[in-house]
């Protein structure tokens, strides 16, 4: 039996159920990009700030890019299971906050007329680091991006998320604020969003510009929740948890963190029902999490991918990728503030048990997608920051080695395809493949200002990630990761 809103009286007596009664809920906020992640993190929260009695956050979800999941929402009366999995512990809950799901390209003014709908003061985004249009070495809005191209000569038939959210904007009454909250592992993601927005109005419609200076408030947020794709295995244990069949099911880790700038437009949901934190300044939070959480991710993905070892949890169990793991955290660690109330070390080593979670099959290949956009945020300023001050991160540069072979190598040390999806990755594939010597891929490679940055990289350092390519290509990841070991 499939999950809608007749059959939840048959889920499964462990399973919580939305408890309020749906039908009362308005539209409140709109959420683009309705991926795994925000049904598992905001979404949540935003049923815990119904469920205390505010009925006016019902969530309408829009999809930019694929019809699939607003379709599987809007077949089961847009609710869906979040089942949280530890060891042999899990705890399932189904969602009902979601009261609509839209297809952008299939219902364009209904996106449109959700966003300049005054009844809605918050929208949430997660549409990965690579939705934003944003120029990767400057920041600023990508004009030679084909979706801005189009947008900018179609303003009312937008496709970007930033086209999106302009065209709602232009069309909503003034004196309406609204709030939107990014929601993707980008630092200082809200001031972020903001200048890619301006730069984008500014070139539609300049009033539009002074209006969002006005009216729009871009808080930053950090958002945390481990949760892996679906995929067909987890679906199936979804449907046998639920006594339910759910196209839409999730299966996440317990925790869960939302941190986010106390800097409203208007009135929100009460996220702190949900246990989000408000606070001044996220920055410190940003830094510690993109760093030691997505940082030691993106290291174990590329390490694991070239070992041919599926998971997070099959790399942390592997002694050699293990070390790896816990040297990369603590080469992070050291160049992170904490933020007020946190230990740092502490904080990494609560990391490494979520990361040895084997309930949830969180696959190397999904983080070691778009490396061309994470790797910039996540390991690039720690490395300078640390080069600057004349300290090595023997960790991190081999990291950064284990990536770069990753990109110029056709197949893992089991003789499989590696199949790199990165649309950014090309030109350094191609400028590390272009030559036989490992200081000139070297040299060519760290030359991509759009991922590199613009300044030079020290000599020594160069030479040693020459060393590391050398003896990667020579003797293979394990050969490098075990330094440790041997030394
Ligand atoms: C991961 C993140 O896919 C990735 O790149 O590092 O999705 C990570 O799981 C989340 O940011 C955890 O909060």
């Amino acid at each position: 039996m499939r999950l809608a809103q007749r059959t939840l009286c048959s889920a499964d007596a462990g399973v919580r159920l939305p408890g309020y009664d749906r039908s009362r809920l308005s539209r409140g906020v709109v959420h683009i990009g309705l991926g795994a992640f925000h049904r598992a993190h905001q979404a949540l929260y935003t049923e815990a700030a119904i469920r205390d009695g505010d009925t006016r956050w019902g969530v309408v979800g829009v999809s930019l890019r694929e019809p699939r999941m607003a379709r599987a929402l809007t077949a089961q009366d847009c609710l869906y299971a979040v089942i949280e999995r530890q060891g042999a512990e899990a705890a399932g809950r189904i969602v009902g906050a979601l009261v609509q799901a839209l297809y952008a390209p299939h219902a364009p003014e209904q996106v449109i007329g959700a966003i300049a709908d005054p009844a809605v003061s918050v929208v949430t985004c997660t549409v990965t680091e690579k939705g934003y249009s944003r120029h990767p070495s400057t920041s600023d809005l990508d004009t030679s991006d084909p979706d801005i191209r189009h947008d900018l000569a179609r303003p009312d038939a937008p496709r970007s998320t930033i086209g999106v959210l302009a065209a709602g904007l232009r069309r909503r009454p003034s004196g309406a604020p609204l709030s939107i909250v990014c929601c993707d592992n980008m630092a200082d993601n809200g001031d972020t969003l903001r200048k890619l927005l301006t730069q984008y109005a500014s070139q539609v419609d300049p009033a539009l510009a002074r209006r969002i200076h006005d009216e729009v408030a871009l808080p930053n947020a950090m958002v945390d929740r481990i949760v892996p794709a679906a995929t067909p295995a987890s679906l199936t244990w979804a449907q046998q948890r639920l006594g339910l069949r759910d196209e839409a099911a999730i299966v996440c880790e317990p925790f869960t963190q939302w941190v986010i700038e106390d800097r409203f437009a208007g009135p929100r949901p009460a996220w702190e029902a949900g246990g989000a934190l408000m606070t001044g300044d996220v920055r410190p939070f940003q830094a510690m999490k993109l760093r030691l959480l997505n940082g030691t991710h993106s290291a174990i993905a590329y390490a694991a991918q070239l070992c041919g070892i599926g998971t997070v949890a099959g790399a942390l169990a592997d002694p050699v990728l293990g070390a790896f793991a816990r040297g990369v955290m603590a080469d992070l660690d050291a160049t992170v503030a904490a933020p007020p109330g946190y230990d740092v070390s502490r904080y990494g080593k609560a990391l490494l048990g979520r990361f040895r979670n084997a309930a949830i099959a969180h696959h190397t290949a999904q983080i070691a997608m778009d490396g061309t956009q994470k790797i910039p945020v996540r390991w690039l300023p720690a490395l300078r920051e640390s080069l600057a001050a004349g300290i090595e991160r023997p960790w991190l540069e081999r990291a950064l080695a284990v990536w770069l072979h990753y990109l110029r190598c056709n197949g893992n040390a089991r003789g499989e395809p590696l199949a790199i999806q990165d649309p950014g990755a090309p030109p350094l594939t191609a400028a590390l493949c272009g030559t036989d010597s490992h200081a000139e891929a070297v040299r060519r490679v760290l030359a991509h200002g759009a991922v590199f940055g613009h300044l030079p990289w020290p000599q020594p350092f160069q030479r040693r990630l020459a060393g590391h390519l050398a003896l990667l290509r020579e003797c293979g990841a394990v050969a490098l990761l075990s330094f440790r070991a041997t030394t």
